[in-house]
């Protein structure tokens, strides 16, 4: 519950994201309430806060208001106004229809639109003012993502005396790509405003340097890119995000979560074999290469119907962005064919969920699934692939695309393309066919790969190089 705090209060620590870690909800009886929401950025930051005093700079969700700066617990959040033509042309347009299909390999086409960046330049002021009011002298400011990327110069501008990071946590692209944003000069140098740049992957960093070359006429030494017209130097490298291992693994081993797998399994019939996907539903996911394979297993009778069955949740994301709706229709009419030719009566060969469920609920899900399938075409990390060896203490299998920043650290999966359908469908047979302790000693690598570099490493990891950048932390 909100109270109102003087706006002369300033903070050492300050994050600024797209979005504020909270929901605002009306309840029943019409008054406001904010809650925890739930989200990649959100879960990783989580453990980060806890504990510190700091300040959070970010849009509620809700167009059109702009709430007081409020506490919750030590955290003092301060929401960003958004009108609504915001929300649809720096948000749903630059951000996720300019560049978030170029960052991902333009799996879908990117639509450019002067308003769009202009838009984007305006509430990345915005958000940089903000910052401005309530970092103290000498803060440390930590900037999330591909919707703030030129809230780093700006910030600098304002003020010199901060120390300024950023995290992307989608890939960067290559030069070749990035080249055709007509934003893409204001975008390196707005990022250039930082001390220090985190990537998930030494490749995007590696991307991030090159551009910087090639399209700056910048000199780089290293991962140190020289700013040009400036005797500033920034560091560029890869700080591959986690997940808080323990604090999701003591949940998947609750008596409340055991259980409620165990009556997952019973509810699905008791299959042999359940297969399970946990997107956002997005095109980079690769959900519908994902469903194009089970639907030729069962076609082709290499997967029997009776005894294996594919969960699908799929949270809703995007909804006006016209890339989303048609991804949404695909993958629904694909799942009723499925359905339609294969499941026997009495149960479903796709179950699926166009919905979010709460924390408990995923836990138990994974801990119910034989083999997670995570096949996106294009991913920064991919959280869900962590969760899952987290989560499943037995014979589990991931299946894992070669595409995702979490390729890099998870060796023990079952690695794939899923642009090679019958590569997929077989890695997916090897899965599901390997012996039960071939599977479990894989799922105890994996999962002590992830314990040891959990969320808090991550965290620790990435502030230390921002306090020392240029200069490379030695450790
Ligand atoms: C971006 C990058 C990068 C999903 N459905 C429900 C639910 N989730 C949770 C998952 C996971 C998170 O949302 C999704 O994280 P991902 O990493 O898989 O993907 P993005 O949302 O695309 O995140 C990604 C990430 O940022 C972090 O840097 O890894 O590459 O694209 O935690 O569990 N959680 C709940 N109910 C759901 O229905 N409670």
């Amino acid at each position: 519950e909100g109270v109102e705090v003087s706006s002369a209060h300033t903070y050492d620590f300050v994050i600024a994201a797209n979005r504020l870690p909270v929901d605002r909800v009306v309840t029943t009886d019409g008054s406001v309430e904010w809650q925890r929401s739930p989200g990649g950025l959100v879960t990783a930051m989580e453990s980060v806060m806890r504990g510190r005093d700091a300040a959070w700079v970010g849009w509620s969700g809700q167009a059109d208001e702009a709430p007081e700066p409020f506490k919750d617990d030590n955290l003092l959040l301060v929401p960003v106004e958004l009108s609504a033509d915001e929300v649809t042309s720096y948000y749903e347009g630059q951000s996720n229809d300019s560049l978030w299909p170029i960052y991902h390999d333009v799996i879908v086409p990117a639509t450019f639109r002067r308003s769009w960046a202009a838009a984007y330049e305006k509430v990345n002021r915005r958000f940089a003012q903000r910052v401005a009011d309530v970092a103290a002298e000498g803060a440390t400011v930590w900037i999330h993502d591909y919707q703030l990327q030129l809230v780093p110069r700006m910030l600098r501008v304002l003020r010199p005396d901060v120390r300024i990071g950023w995290f992307n946590h989608i890939p960067f692209p290559p030069v070749e790509l990035f080249a055709q944003l007509p934003v893409r000069h204001s975008l390196l140098m707005g990022l250039l405003g930082a001390d220090f740049l985190g990537f998930q992957r030494p490749a995007d960093a590696e991307n991030f340097l090159r551009a910087c070359r090639r399209l700056l006429m910048a000199k780089t030494k290293g991962d140190v890119v020289e700013v040009p017209d400036s005797d500033r130097r920034v560091r560029a490298a890869a700080v591959p995000i986690s997940i808080d291992a323990a604090d999701l693994a003591a949940l998947a081993e609750s008596e409340p979560v055991k259980a409620r797998a165990a009556e997952i399994r019973e509810q699905l019939g008791n299959p042999r074999t359940i297969l399970l996907g946990v997107d956002r539903l997005d095109y980079t996911k690769g959900i519908r290469h994902r469903l194009k394979a089970f639907d030729e297993l069962l076609r082709d009778g290499r997967l029997d119907p009776t005894d294996t069955m594919l969960v699908q949740v799929a949270s809703p994301s995007r909804e006006r962005v016209d890339a989303y709706r048609e991804l949404r229709h695909q993958v629904e009419r694909t799942v009723g064919n499925i359905n339609g030719a294969y499941s026997p009566i009495g149960s479903t060969a796709v179950t699926y969920m166009h919905r979010s469920f709460p924390r408990e609920e995923m836990a138990a899900l994974y801990r119910a699934a034989d083999v997670m399938l995570v096949t996106p075409l294009r991913d920064g990390m991919n959280l869900v692939a962590k969760e899952y060896v987290t989560c499943h203490d037995g014979p589990g299998a991931l299946v894992l695309s070669e595409f995702t920043g979490a390729a890099g650290e998870l060796k023990q999966a079952f690695r794939c393309n899923p642009h090679d359908i019958e590569a997929l469908k077989n890695t997916i047979l090897t899965a599901i066919d390997t012996p039960a302790d071939e599977r479990s000693r894989r799922m105890r690598a994996l999962r002590k790969q992830v314990a040891k570099n959990d969320v808090q490493a991550w965290a620790t990891k990435y502030l230390d190089a921002l306090r020392l950048a240029p200069e490379k932390p030695t450790a």
